[in-house]
């Protein structure tokens, strides 16, 4: 399914949607007439898409940025998700940079959100030691912090990500699921909160306690209210609808930032949660992602 218009001056002309057939991928082309986009959207054969960057199964391919946005049309780009083309065009030539330490924490889901759009993005790793000269440069004295455009500074890790959602249409098609990828992002802010009870422990001792305290009672706790939430509100392989969304991903970092996808010691404690495990084996095998787990810097946290 992939929307549909020709030579629309008006996104919102845009919205009528089509069935492809096989083999057909949704594309998007805009050209600039004068100060005016005139866009053009609907199912196209691969072979009209470039050389594809991923693969069939990724989310956004033949988005070969430099090639094609570098000459008339300004953009075309293809994709294989359902309806994913509106806003493939849409980010334009915004540059971001985000700040964050050198570790996943509550940088990583901007990063591969980044990763799956194929959107460049300078990733600034802070050094603990640099920290305090710059700590009050930014506007919260907290980290991250995405820059776009060298202009505008977005703080809270979650505001960014929301950002970035309804930017690239990963928010959910409907208002129940944008509920849905709300609850989940909440859920994981708590889940991430009980997290830190042990994961900022120094001590090896203490740390190994707390954690095993952990795995015991707030990981299950929030394990159970995150499966719940993808068996309400998610279909097949999905955390929420019957498409990709950024909850995800959101799944995937916070699963990963409880350390449940691999202990306790004796078998992983998501093995319990079949849907959260079904959603955690589909993401790593997107291709975008799938590279980029191959090859992001191996931080313990
Ligand atoms: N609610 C904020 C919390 C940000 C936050 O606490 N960031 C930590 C790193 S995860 C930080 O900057 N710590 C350094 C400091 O407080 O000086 C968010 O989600 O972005």
């Amino acid at each position: 399914m992939c929307h549909v218009c020709t030579s629309a001056t008006d996104l919102s002309s845009c919205q009528a949607t089509t069935m492809c057939t096989a083999g057909q991928v949704c594309f998007t082309e805009v050209s600039h007439m004068g100060n005016t986009s005139v866009y053009s959207m609907g199912c196209s054969d691969l072979q009209q898409c470039g050389p594809p960057v991923g693969s069939i199964m990724g989310p956004v391919i033949g988005r070969s940025v430099d090639a094609r946005q570098a000459a008339a049309p300004y953009c075309h780009n293809c994709c294989t998700a359902p309806g994913c083309n509106l806003n493939i065009c849409k980010s334009g030539n915004d540059t971001y940079r985000l700040f964050y330490f050198d570790f996943r924490g509550r940088g990583e889901l901007t990063r591969m959100i980044f990763k799956y759009m194929d959107q460049p993005f300078t990733d600034i790793r802070i050094n603990f030691q640099d920290w305090p000269a710059i700590k009050y440069t930014f506007p919260q004295y907290v980290i991250p912090v995405l820059e776009v455009d060298g202009r505008v500074n977005i703080t809270q890790s979650m505001a960014i990500v929301r950002y970035l959602a309804r930017k690239y249409d990963l928010y959910g098609r409907t208002e129940m699921e944008m509920a849905y990828v709300d609850q989940l992002i909440e859920t994981s802010v708590d889940f991430f909160a009980a997290v830190q009870k042990f994961a900022l422990i120094q001590d090896p001792q203490e740390n190994a306690a707390k954690k095993a305290e952990f795995m015991k009672t707030d990981a299950p706790k929030y394990l159970g209210f995150l499966d719940d939430l993808v068996k309400a509100g998610g279909h097949g392989h999905f955390a929420v609808g019957n498409a990709f969304t950024v909850a995800d991903l959101l799944l995937y970092v916070y699963v990963e930032a409880s350390q449940a996808q691999k202990t306790p010691i004796e078998s992983p404690l998501l093995a319990n949660y079949t849907r959260l495990a079904n959603n955690r084996k589909y993401v790593e095998q997107i291709p975008n992602i799938a590279a980029y787990l191959a090859s992001r810097p191996v931080t313990p946290i």
